[in-house]
């Protein structure tokens, strides 16, 4: 076990730094948008091999919520790594870039919420298979409408449509009364900051994308730093919830 995670580690370095060492432009020390990739590529490196490690400190039923919180980080690592060279090359990040990261990140980002709830208490499946739905409707549905394949304000429309679903799920629907019902009180802090994050921290994509597509452009360098602290709380600091949530609850708190 212990080789074994010590292997994904190193396999995250060595791509990481592979990509690195592809770039034939350095990055200028003026660039700070440049430097803004960079430094959050090092968090989510940073992020990755914490939450990976500290799988010794929760028990058994926690370790799938932070295991993921590490596979999230560490998928937004690999790909910082490519944003952050195709930046510097070309000084632009085509923001279908940080959707492949969000097909991926954000589906896996939503199913914490039935593992963290299923590690304390019986639940039903619907709430994951709801979940990753209207994850799914959100991010095609702004992927479809960024691209131009459809109208920019349909598929920000559908996009909103999917968030506001995700919302209703975990504020009112099935899965917000399994977190206010099952009585423990770290999983109810930990759900209720999560939740927060979904609610305010991600509201910075849609309004990227309204200022982007629909009220006729934002400076690139604006908008580059802006999501990139915004995936630094959206995903760090809520993997760092869950796993907090999940040290507390091995602790029998
Ligand atoms: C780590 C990356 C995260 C948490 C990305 C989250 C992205 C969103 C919440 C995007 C939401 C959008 C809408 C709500 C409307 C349509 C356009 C999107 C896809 C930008």
């Amino acid at each position: 076990m212990k080789t074994l995670k010590t292997l994904a580690l190193a396999m995250f370095a060595l791509i990481g730094a592979s990509t690195a060492a592809n770039a034939t432009t350095f990055l200028a020390t003026d660039d700070f948008v440049g430097i803004s990739f960079w430094l959050i590529s090092m968090g989510m490196l940073a992020a990755t091999a914490f939450f990976f490690m500290e799988q010794a400190n929760v028990s058994a039923q926690w370790r799938k919520s932070v295991n993921v919180a590490g596979l999230v980080t560490g998928i937004a690592f690999i790909h910082y790594m490519y944003m952050r060279a195709v930046w510097v090359e070309t000084g632009d990040t085509p923001t279908v870039y940080r959707y492949i990261d969000w097909l991926i990140t954000v589906p896996l980002q939503l199913v914490e919420f039935y593992l963290i709830l299923s590690a304390v208490r019986k639940v039903d499946s619907g709430i994951f298979w709801r979940i990753l739905i209207g994850s799914l409707v959100m991010l095609i549905g702004g992927y479809l409408g960024e691209a131009g394949f459809i109208n920019p304000a349909l598929g920000f429309i559908i996009g909103i449509a999917g968030w506001v679903y995700i919302l209703y799920e975990i504020f009112s629907g099935e899965a917000g009364k399994a977190a206010a019902k099952s009585g423990n009180k770290s999983l109810v802090v930990a759900f209720g900051a999560l939740r927060m994050i979904v609610t305010v921290g991600w509201a910075i994509y849609p309004l990227g994308y309204v200022f982007g597509y629909l009220t006729g452009g934002i400076d690139a360098n604006a908008l580059n730093v802006i999501y990139n602290l915004a995936d630094f709380v959206n995903k760090i600091a809520f993997g760092l919830i869950i796993w907090s949530c999940a040290v507390a609850n091995s602790r029998g708190r």
